[in-house]
Parts: C-alpha cells; sequence; structure tokens
C-alpha cells in the first residue's frame, strides 16, 4: 500500500475528503463506507447539491512505532532500551520492540518485519555504520519514515531516514581527550596509553577513536601502545586487559576506554594485578552511568565523558511530530557534560541512568 507521504494526518484527511465526497439519498447518512465505486451512476437527479456524511468520531488509532534495539551489551544499552518503552507508555505509541543480540542480520530482519506489518514509523539503532543501505530503500518504498537513535548509518543517500538523535562521538573522543592533556600537562617522559575500544565498525568507537586521537597529538609524548576491541562489555573489558597487564603492565600510565562497562571491567584486571586504578594507571571513560560514578567517588576512575542514554522520550515526541506531519531536523544532538573525581561525589545523586 502506498502511503502519503505527510504521515498518519495525511492520510486520515484523504481518507475523511473521500468518504465526505458525496452521500447519495439512497445511503443512510450514518454509513461510514465510502460510496460504491458506481455510486455517481446511482445519484438521483434531484439531487443537485453536494451532501456530506458528518462521521460518527472515529477513535484516534494509536500510531505503531516498529523499534530495533541492537542488543542488551552494557548498562547503557539496558537505561536506553527502559526509557523508550517508558516513553512509548507514556504517550501511547504501540512499541514493537525487537532486541538484535548484538548482531546486524537481527536488526535487519526485524525491520523487514515491521514494514510487512505496516507499522507507522520505524526506528532503530544501528550496530554498526555501514551495511543499512538496501533495507532502508525497502523501509522508503514502503512509504515508511525511518528515524535513527543513538549510533549513526553511513549511507550514500541521507532521504533513506528521516532524522538522527544520538550524541557527538567525535566530540566525546575530543572530551576525553583534552582531559588527559591536561591531567598529564608537565610530566615528562613517555605517557603510554592503552585503549578499549567499543564494537567494532560501530559509530561510537570509530568517532571516539578519532576525536581523541585528534586531541592527543597534541602531545608528542603521548602514545596508545595498545589499542583493541572489548566489544562494549565488562567481561571482555576484563579480558582485554588482563592480557595488556600480562604483555607490559608496568608500562601503562593510562587507560581510555571507550565505555564505562569495559572501564569497570578493566579495574577488576588492574586490581587483581596488583595495581591501582585512578593512581597507578589513569583511567578516562564514557558513558557516564551511576555504578562508573560510584568507581570515580572511590577514585579509581579520574575522568568520565558523558553520553546520555535517555533518548526515550525525544524519540517519542519525533514519532508524534513526524505522524502529525511535520518536518524533523536531519540531526538532533544532546548536550553532554564532562566530570572528574572532584565533582563525582556531588553529580552521583543526579545520575538517572
Ligand atoms: C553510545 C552507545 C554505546 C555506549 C555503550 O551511544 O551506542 O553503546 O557508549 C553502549 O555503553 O554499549
Amino acid at each position: 500500500m502506498q502511503r502519503t507521504r505527510y504521515g498518519r494526518m495525511g492520510r486520515t484527511a484523504a481518507l475523511l475528503a473521500g468518504l465526505a465526497v458525496i452521500v447519495l439519498p439512497g445511503c443512510n447518512s450514518n454509513e461510514t463506507h465510502p460510496p460504491a465505486a458506481d455510486a455517481t451512476a446511482r445519484q438521483s437527479p434531484a439531487v443537485t447539491s453536494r451532501m456530506t456524511t458528518v462521521l460518527p468520531e472515529k477513535k484516534e488509532q494509536k500510531i505503531v512505532l516498529g523499534f530495533s534495539q541492537l542488543g542488551a551489551e552494557s548498562a547503557w544499552r539496558m537505561a536506553n532500551t527502559n526509557s523508550i518503552m517508558e516513553a512509548a507508555k507514556e504517550l501511547d505509541i504501540e512499541l514493537h520492540f525487537s532486541d538484535g543480540q548484538q548482531k546486524q542480520e537481527n536488526q535487519i530482519k526485524a525491520i523487514r518485519s515491521f514494514i510487512a506489518q505496516k507499522v507507522d514509523v520505524i526506528a532503530f539503532s544501528p550496530v554498526v555504520e555501514s551495511g543499512w543501505e538496501p533495507v532502508l530503500k525497502e523501509a522508503k518504498d514502503a512509504g515508511i519514515p525511518v528515524i535513527v537513535t543513538d549510533r549513526a548509518v553511513d549511507v550514500s543517500d541521507p532521504s533513506l531516514y528521516v532524522t538522527y538523535m544520538g550524541s557527538d562521538f567525535l566530540e566525546e573522543g575530543r572530551k576525553a581527550g583534552k582531559y588527559l592533556l591536561d591531567k598529564m600537562a608537565g610530566r615528562s617522559g613517555p605517557i603510554r596509553i592503552v585503549e578499549l575500544q567499543g564494537t567494532a565498525g560501530s559509530a561510537p568507537t570509530i568517532d571516539r577513536k578519532r576525536g581523541f586521537e585528534e586531541i592527543i597529538q597534541q602531545n608528542p609524548d603521548m602514545v596508545i601502545t595498545k589499542s583493541q576491541t572489548g566489544d562494549f562489555t565488562r567481561a571482555k573489558g576484563k579480558e582485554i586487559m588482563e592480557a595488556m597487564l600480562k604483555s607490559g603492565g608496568n608500562h601503562i600510565d593510562v587507560l581510555f576506554s571507550h565505555n564505562d562497562d569495559m572501564a569497570i571491567g578493566a579495574i577488576q584486571a588492574i586490581e587483581e594485578f596488583g595495581l591501582k586504578p585512578g593512581k597507578d594507571i589513569i583511567i578516562v571513560s564514557v558513558d557516564g552511568g551511576r555504578s562508573a560514578f560510584q568507581y570515580m567517588v572511590d577514585g579509581k576512575i579520574n575522568c568520565i565523558v558523558e553520553c546520555n542514554p535517555l533518548l526515550g522520550p525525544q524519540l517519542m515526541q519525533a514519532v508524534k511530530e513526524l505522524e502529525a506531519g511535520r518536518i524533523l531536523p536531519k540531526r538532533i544532538v544532546k548536550s553532554e557534560g564532562v566530570f572528574t573525581q572532584e565533582m563525582a561525589a556531588k553529580e552521583l545523586p543526579n545520575r538517572k541512568y
């Protein structure tokens, strides 16, 4: 069914216009079905003016949103999922939710099933940046608008999605680099950094790395000696850090972790190795969840760059606006902070995730 491009309100208006065109004398004014194709043939010559039917109040159907979540790999992701589910309930939007379990093929399958279900809007958090053009084209051909949330997609045709809402990962990486430049200012000798990367090929991983490197190159003593993906999980963060420590733990000055979960896993490995996280090894992380803030209060993390997962209310508002036929900005980015140990205790009670 080719949908109008004005969303639900556009479709409703078109339907009402169609229904309210002519009511033939033989028609019961309470009938709500559209006039039969040969209706005009039956029109009595006595009917001269157009009559319209006042349709009984149609109960506004709920907007149906299909959401493909990428997985459940971290505290950030759980907070993101909760925010989306709560906001859908809050705004009475029918949510069809699918967990991709960190696999792109599962997300593509889910989007295809949303298309088959003829949902009103599709939204998703893409596990990786590339490989989305075919399925986004199918959604566009079906006339279903798509909102990209959290992680970005890399597509040659930006008309394949209506808007992106999430964070500026490049800026997050820069903020981590700027903290480190400042923290290590005046220190002589090599500053050896190990990096725990997020999911390979994902927008936050690519851009946090890029932003961080862009800044630390200002200090020639700073060098990334090891960099490996921990897939944003606590378990992998611990495992990778254990291996890095074994192969030269006494030559690690800094850990830059692309998220809190991997940083917390790494902290366990550092302590088991006999070093003091936050002192022997400076730790900079991204996300800003309550548990990571507690580690910062305990002096085990030195700096957290915020990445806000609470996208639910903004997403549902955008869905409503879209269905009301309004145009959305192409990119909606949250403003996010940077927190250091000195601020941790005061900020901890404010953390909403
Ligand atoms: C970033 C988000 C990342 C978080 C991780 O927007 O996609 O994925 O930084 C999460 O904690 O797993």
